[in-house]
């Protein structure tokens, strides 16, 4: 569970109609065990799978604006329509084709177990009868409740009905900041932000009231006019009016700032998943959240699948998005995959449902989920890659075996080999998306975890010292040679010092019997790229700055620089607050490097990034996503070598440093001293 920040004090009523704008009451929420909170956590966690709905106006344009075709859910922010013209889209909001049923079919059949669909996004239109604003769907041809409707279409599928709403709000006069396109014709005015807030929570109170959301997924949370107090205040609100009910994250000011009851990656996969709190990567299947007629970028059935897998497999939810037409139908890509990824589910749905996280370090060949089932222990083994020898190799495995067969097949033989299971499977594998084998062990998972070669980089300029962590209990040894580790092969005790080119094979053994899988690394020496001249000049790096509404690194040079300026580090502009969106810089310069070496660097960004060195690619952590932090290495001599950053925030929060590691040191943020230009 994410503790809250701080408790907080509700007084005993609740205002639930319009009432002075005053500072909320300080809220507490009334405590809760760990017992009660898992209990109230447990139909999300048991899910896995749900189905993300961005719906509204927008779909009206459907992307497109003055002849371009890249907008969607942000289309007032990023075309800058002004409010007066936007509002005419409420008169052709119609959708006659909309058929609740049908999408919570969809859905259900997908696999999906929960949907969460805008009840309000950014552009402040209610999608339901709210009582306290016009701008809203009944107000529009079609007159009727879309959420209302819904909600008892997806109840009746055995779904939990959902709702996302966004805190910040083009529309509504109170809401502060303006969009600063549209200051001189919409000026801030008798704006009073503390209107707008009581207006949130009679509009968030009225949701929970009427339409009983399992969860509320807030979204809009990063402009300052949103406080920590206002999220507290708003999440016990929320906890207050339904105890049962569930809220992400972004009630608060930061994504990953302990507020809410999880975690909330956007667009990513965290890479060893969250441990120890409760999370859920939302995505799209193309390249937009909200209805873009020219988008049909759609990710395929198999990534979809293995999304859902891998996400699963680190103990995460998959909330996968569709934004329907403005007559209230799913794209026909986005149909197709739906029942794509339910095909898959109907066979395997038992290894995704009220599972757990993987108990393996790593699987060569794939995934897998665990479930605990009364004193045995179910483990799904999901094959992306299918052994070519028929024998599925289970590292470090030590339980007996009670049962083994692939899902929706035949038994398979399982028996322990040494240190591994080993599962003989079929020549053919049956799904070439993801055949799942299920292995029953007698008792609680018990895994030898090999030692890891923690060292990061393959290569190295003059030497490296290869580091090995080793589990606790277990004693590693290894050989430099490429052959199989013996009882007799040296035992690790320090960093293995490599000046030539070799493989490093480790290997855990336990009372003198090998009990872990090898694992093995290849190390070269590699000649450094060539320093270039100094460019002389000052300190820094040149920066240029594109505005527009970028996706992809690749087209921030699009135009001519809307400024250029120069900056110290690899950093978001400490002067902006805030953080402007539709936004693209070009950092340009020279790093100077203190001595040859390889040298490894890890950048993070939110939206996409991308680091060249010598004109080359070293670290490519482009696209739509929130903060996440790539790596890559390059083998640079000393001396100035040319460096470029390019990187874009498209909309929402943003994030960008460049750490470096040289030799085999750790990570730490590159210096103002090794920037020139
Ligand atoms: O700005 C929104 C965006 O439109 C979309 O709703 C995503 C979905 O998580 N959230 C924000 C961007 O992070």
């Amino acid at each position: 569970m994410l503790t809250l920040v701080a408790s907080i004090v509700l007084s005993s009523a609740v205002p639930a109609v319009e009432t002075p704008p005053q500072a909320p009451p300080t809220p507490v929420i009334p405590g809760e065990t760990k017992a009660q909170h898992d209990a109230r956590m447990h139909w999300w966690r048991k899910s896995r799978f749900g189905m993300f709905i961005h719906w509204g106006l927008y779909a009206v344009p459907a992307g497109e604006w003055d002849g371009k075709t890249d907008y969607a859910e942000w289309i007032r922010e990023s075309a800058q329509i002004p409010v007066k013209t936007y509002d005419k889209f409420v008169k052709q909001f119609n959708p006659v084709k909309f058929n609740p049923k049908a999408w919570a079919k969809m859905a259900h059949n997908a696999g999906m177990q929960y949907m969460v669909i805008t009840s309000k996004h950014h552009d402040g239109f209610n999608m339901f009868d709210s009582k306290y604003t016009d701008f809203k769907v009944t107000n529009t041809p079609y007159k009727k409740d879309p959420i209302k409707a819904l909600s008892k279409a997806v109840r009746a599928e055995g779904m939990t009905f959902c709702l996302y709403h966004s805190i910040m709000d083009w529309h509504y006069p109170d809401y502060l900041p303006r969009r600063k396109w549209e200051v001189a014709d919409r000026p801030n005015g008798n704006a009073n932000f503390k209107k707008f807030v009581q207006y949130l929570r009679n509009d968030v109170q009225q949701i929970i009231k009427d339409y009983h959301p399992g969860l509320v997924w807030f979204d809009g949370q990063w402009e300052n006019t949103w406080t920590e107090p206002y999220g507290s205040q708003l999440y016990a609100l929320c906890r207050i009016t339904d105890p049962k009910v569930i809220v992400n994250n972004r009630v608060g000011t930061a994504r990953d700032r302990e507020l809410g009851d999880y975690i909330t990656p956007e667009q990513t996969i965290p890479a060893t998943g969250l441990p120890g709190v409760d999370w859920e990567t939302c995505m799209t299947m193309n390249d937009h959240w909200g209805y873009n007629k020219a988008d049909h970028n759609y990710k395929t059935t198999k990534v979809l699948v293995r999304d859902l897998v891998d996400i699963a497999s680190k103990g995460g939810n998959f909330l996968l998005n569709v934004g329907p037409t403005a007559e209230g139908t799913f794209p026909p890509q986005a149909i197709d995959r739906l029942k794509g990824i339910g095909d898959w589910m109907n066979v395997n749905h038992d290894s995704i449902y009220d599972t757990t996280a993987s108990v393996f370090d790593s699987l060569r060949w794939g995934r897998c989920t665990v479930r605990a089932h009364k004193k045995n222990t179910e483990l799904f083994l999901h094959v992306f890659d299918w052994p070519k020898d028929g024998k599925l190799v289970i590292p470090g495995l030590a339980n007996p075996i009670r049962s083994a067969k692939i899902l929706g097949g035949a038994s398979v033989q399982a028996a322990n080999v040494g240190p591994n299971v080993v599962v003989a499977v079929p020549v053919t594998r049956p799904n070439s998306i993801d055949t799942v084998v299920r292995v029953e062990i007698a008792g609680a998972p018990v895994i030898f975890h090999a030692p890891q070669i923690t060292t990061q980089s393959s290569s190295f300029v003059s030497s490296v010292d290869v580091k090995v962590s080793v589990p606790t209990g277990l004693t590693a040894r290894y050989t430099l040679d490429g052959s199989p580790v013996k009882l007799s092969s040296p035992i690790y005790s320090k960093p293995i010092h490599v000046d030539h080119n070799l493989n490093v094979t480790v290997a855990g053994f336990y009372h003198g019997k090998r009990v872990s899988d090898f694992v093995v690394k290849s190390f070269s020496k590699v000649d450094p790229w060539p320093a270039s001249e100094a460019m002389g000049g000052g300190p820094g790096l040149s920066v240029s700055e594109y505005k527009g509404d970028f996706s992809t690194v690749d087209a921030i040079e699009s135009g001519t620089p809307s400024q250029t300026l120069t900056d110290s580090v690899v950093r978001l502009d400490p002067k902006w607050n805030p953080i402007p969106e539709k936004i693209g810089r070009i950092l340009t310069g020279e790093i100077v490097i203190p001595k040859s070496e390889l040298v490894r660097f890890a950048l993070r960004s939110d939206d996409g990034s991308r680091l060249e060195i010598d004109g080359k690619v070293v670290v490519n952590n482009d696209g739509l996503h929130g903060s996440k932090t790539s790596e890559g290495a390059a083998p640079l001599a000393k001396g100035p070598h040319s460096i470029k950053v390019l990187w874009f925030n498209n909309t929402g929060d943003a994030s960008l440093n460049l750490a470096w590691a040289i030799g085999g040191a750790s990570l730490a943020p590159v210096p103002a001293s090794a920037f020139i230009h």
